[in-house]
């Protein structure tokens, strides 16, 4: 596998960083999770936007253009043959001293990493994921804002650690004030009748790419969406509850601290907007 680091194309085993870059000592940096199908890499643009938002938000100057980064992102998939596939773009803050200041950091580092994704068994598509709400909450608006895609992580990790120590791949996050933020790496909706509702960003929720084409697909589909603050009370009355993200894609939720959420099953309009989303995004993206 060849890695993108700082402009150039390197072999898997070369491709190291300092061990003084303050995204491995301080967590300093931000990325990007996206997917690249038939050929294509999935909503680029809008993910390399959300990248120089959480960077602007960090103040940390990433070192190109938004289409230099589009570029690299292609280039790096042509040269691993990634067309059905996962790519992870990372900036972090680059070499500085033993010590928090990032203005000490002359130079951030640009990594692209081309590869494939571990997705979750077929079977859970089928049959759905069971979750569980957990004592971790989501960061505050004022501390590390969730809207910012951080390398660090720790908190959704620790979210991660009670969802699996409770027998459960996923949790569900409440931001500060008890209201439903997201799932560790996913975004969460319900459904009440043809009505679906997610939470807005100022609940603490990062506002997914997958979130926004489900959405849009949605709306298109004549059904009525809208983002509002939602409680648990909400999730286990909904009809159908699912989480989308660009690793999980769409997943119906059947079971929320052990309650049975609607018939147990995926629900049919979750099962209807994974079909929309299947057919939607082959056919969009920037060529490799
Ligand atoms: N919330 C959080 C906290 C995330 O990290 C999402 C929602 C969904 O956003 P997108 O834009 O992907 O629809 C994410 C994204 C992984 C993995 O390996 C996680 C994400 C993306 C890619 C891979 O678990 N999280």
């Amino acid at each position: 596998m060849k890695i993108y680091l700082d402009g150039k194309l390197v072999p898997e085993k070369s491709a190291k960083i300092s061990v003084f870059d303050h995204g491995l000592l301080y967590g300093d940096g931000v990325f990007e999770g996206i997917r690249s199908y038939n050929g294509r890499v999935f909503m680029l643009k809008e993910h390399v936007d959300r990248l120089f938002r959480s960077a602007q938000a960090i103040a940390l100057k990433i070192p190109l253009t938004r289409e230099q980064v589009c570029r690299a992102v292609v280039r790096t998939c042509r040269a691993n043959g990634t067309l059905n596939g996962y790519i992870r773009l990372v900036v972090t803050r680059g070499v500085g001293t033993l010590g928090l200041n990032p203005y000490l950091c002359s130079k951030p580092s640009v990594i692209i990493i081309a590869a494939t994704i571990q997705l979750y068994p077929k079977k859970l598509y089928q049959d759905g994921l069971s979750i569980v709400t957990v004592g971790t909450i989501r960061n505050h608006t004022e501390s590390v804002n969730p809207a910012i895609k951080s390398l660090n992580y720790l908190n959704n990790i620790l979210a991660k650690i009670e969802a699996i120590n409770a027998g459960c791949m996923e949790a569900v996050m409440l931001n500060p004030q008890g209201f439903v933020a997201e799932a560790t790496g996913d975004n969460i909706f319900v459904v009440r009748g043809d009505r679906l509702v997610t939470p807005p960003p100022s609940a603490g929720t990062l506002e997914g790419i997958t979130r926004n084409v489900v959405m849009d697909l949605a709306r298109k589909a004549g059904l009525r969406v809208s983002e509002e603050m939602l409680t648990r009370y909400d999730l286990y009355t909904a009809d159908e509850v699912f989480l989308t993200g660009t690793a999980a894609e769409v997943i119906g939720v059947v079971n929320i601290d052990r309650r049975t959420i609607g018939t147990g099953r995926p629900g049919d309009v979750t099962r209807r907007l994974a079909g929309l989303f299947h057919a939607f995004a082959p056919q969009n993206g920037m060529p490799i």
